[in-house]
């Protein structure tokens, strides 16, 4: 009896051992194979807590290597219709970078760790909020688009990745996301018609599981630990929507080299994106060079943010066509509407840059872009849309469809005004020095100058200030015209009532100065007035300083 007892003793220990050994390995990361560290981490490490708050338990998560059921050659030189390179095909017109350089390339080639020393023992959540990656793509070369789905897959801890979700926006060959769906966690989606990156990452999100919701292009490679710091801080702040340091892949090597950690996103007045250095105050409250960066906004490819809070945000503006524009709409709602934008250094990923668009734009890609940018600058920027239509004139006469239901989105949101966003977020941004001393509306009491024919000899009217509508719309300049939206200067008639006509700087009856809140007509001395404008329109009348039919207010006054 004696003995069975000392074997069953013996038995309980070695499972015991077991039993805790595994439970480590476990919470570790699971996923077979592939390197990296595992097990709880010590709250003794040497390296510095990074100005954050010790959490309970953390964890170094390992990556997971994935099994490829795949013939990663065959799928990427298959000679068949549209794939494979035919003679005489041009790589770089096709892609707009070396594709037969990309072709050599494996998917799972390794890249230079590009991170910060401190990123390497950064700590991270045991329990991060799995995510759902979105890659929309269209004619996207097939080494390229592998690549991207392998190293997301790969350099990511396997309980992180929910699911892989590729969105085919109508590209020539459906076998080029169809083969992919053999590898784990991937799943297609295919458009009907080409419908452009903003529908089809709305259509992946809508489709996604996790609670988070990463965005990819599809030439990208992810670099070692990439996802942990962006979850962390999403999981951390919700309504922040992060990027990570978008690193370059070389057009024309594939080379990958690392980009700078100090640069954030900017714009100009006519919605250019820009990186910009980070500025010196910033910098300053940084408590470490790997900090999470405050940016105006993001370049828009990569990014990661809460489902629940993309979708109060209203998603993105599905009235935007084929390429650009929302980048600034999801920055400027989610600053305006109470989030935040951030860009966490110790989150690499791989980007191929490329120096001009190698597909369609069924209107235009100059048109397209108007038409997009156009509509952020009517629902977003108030009066500062005024600079947006100065550094882009042709804007003004680009047809942009209805955007009643974003104004409805960013009442409902109860968001801050752009100005707010320019004094708090963006300071930097300079405001054009253009020969504008005034502009918006013309209003008197509760009504606004309207030139609504927009023809040249039409007498403009007071009436109700509706917003926006562009016959209501007028500049005041250094030069003393008053222009309206569609280019027309406020004039006086022979008979003394005020019309629009061409603009002409010799026509001294166009001359207009501002005494106060009068409209005094350089020529005649006499008030702009609009004393009979039921009956005959405005005029001018001799002045009388303080009537009310000779006062006038600009809804933005320029130089103050
Ligand atoms: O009709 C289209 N349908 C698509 O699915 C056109 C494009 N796409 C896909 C395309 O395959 C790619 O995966 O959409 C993605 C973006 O298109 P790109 O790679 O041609 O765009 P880009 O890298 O030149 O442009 C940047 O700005 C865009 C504005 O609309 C998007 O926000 C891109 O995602 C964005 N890319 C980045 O932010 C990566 C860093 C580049 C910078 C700066
Ligand atoms: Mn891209």
């Amino acid at each position: 009896v004696k003995r069975r007892r000392l074997v069953f003793l013996i038995f309980l220990a070695g499972w015991l051992v077991g039993v805790v050994y595994y439970s480590i390995h476990e919470m570790g990361g699971g996923g077979g194979g592939g390197g990296g560290g595992s097990g709880p981490v010590d709250d003794s490490s040497p390296w510095p807590r990074l100005g954050r708050k010790p959490l309970r338990k953390r964890y170094r998560m390992r990556q997971g290597r994935i099994h490829l059921d795949l013939d990663e050659r065959s799928y990427v030189t298959d000679k068949g219709s549209a794939k494979g390179l035919a003679p005489g095909d041009n790589a770089q017109s096709r892609h707009a970078f070396n594709r037969t350089a990309s072709d050599k390339i494996r998917s799972d080639r390794s890249i230079p760790d590009t991170r910060h020393q401190l990123c390497k023992a950064a700590l991270y959540d045991e329990d991060l909020p799995a995510t759902s990656v979105i890659i929309t793509f269209h004619n996207e070369a097939r080494s390229t688009l592998l690549r991207t789905v392998i190293s997301v897959l790969n350099r990511s801890p396997v309980e992180l990745v929910k699911e892989v979700i590729l969105v085919d926006d109508y590209s020539n060959d459906p076998a080029d996301g169809q083969l992919l769906t053999s590898i784990p966690k991937v799943k297609l989606l295919r458009n009907q018609r080409r419908e452009g990156l903003v529908r089809s990452r709305v259509r992946g999100a809508d489709l996604a599981k996790g609670e988070i919701l990463t965005f990819l292009d599809s030439h990208c490679e992810a670099n070692i630990d990439w996802l942990q710091p962006l979850l962390q801080r999403v999981k951390e702040n919700p309504s922040a929507v992060v990027s990570p340091v978008i690193d370059v892949i070389s057009d024309d090597t594939f080379q990958y080299f690392s980009s700078s950690a100090e640069l954030r996103g900017g714009f100009d007045w006519s919605l250019h994106f820009k990186w910009e250095p980070i500025p010196k105050d910033a910098r300053g409250k940084m408590k470490t060079p790997i900090d999470a960066i405050k940016t105006p906004v993001i370049s828009g490819g990569l990014f990661v943010v809460n489902k629940t809070w993309w979708v109060q945000l209203g998603k993105y503006d599905q009235m935007l066509d084929i390429w650009g524009g929302e980048n600034f709409e999801i920055s400027f709602k989610t600053w305006m509407c109470g989030g935040s934008l951030e860009i966490t250094p110790c989150s690499r990923v791989g980007h191929v840059f490329r120096k001009f668009h190698p597909y369609t734009f069924p209107d235009g890609n100059a048109a397209t872009y108007i038409r997009n940018s156009r509509r952020i600058a009517e629902v977003w920027m108030d009066e500062f849309k005024r600079y947006y239509y100065a550094a882009r004139p042709g804007a003004k006469t680009t047809s942009f469809g209805s955007i009643a239901e974003r104004q409805a989105l960013r009442e409902s949101l109860k968001c801050q005004s752009f100005r707010w966003y320019i004094e708090n977020i963006y300071p930097e941004l300079e405001l054009p020095s253009v020969d504008e001393l005034a502009s918006g509306q013309i209003k008197q009491g509760e009504l606004c100058l309207d030139a609504h024919k927009k023809q040249p000899g039409e007498r403009p009217v007071v009436s109700e200030c509706l917003s926006p509508r562009d016959s209501q719309e007028w500049t005041y300049n250094k030069r003393g015209f008053l222009i309206t939206y569609s280019s027309l200067c406020l004039a006086v008639s022979d008979k003394q009532h005020v019309i629009v006509d061409h603009c002409s700087k010799e026509d001294q009856q166009q001359h207009w100065h501002r005494k106060g809140r009068a409209i005094i007509h350089a020529k005649s001395k006499k008030c702009m007035d609009s004393l009979n404008s039921a009956t005959m329109g405005l005029a001018v009348l001799d002045c009388s300083p303080g009537t009310y039919t000779q006062l006038w207010d600009f809804t933005l006054e320029l130089q103050t």
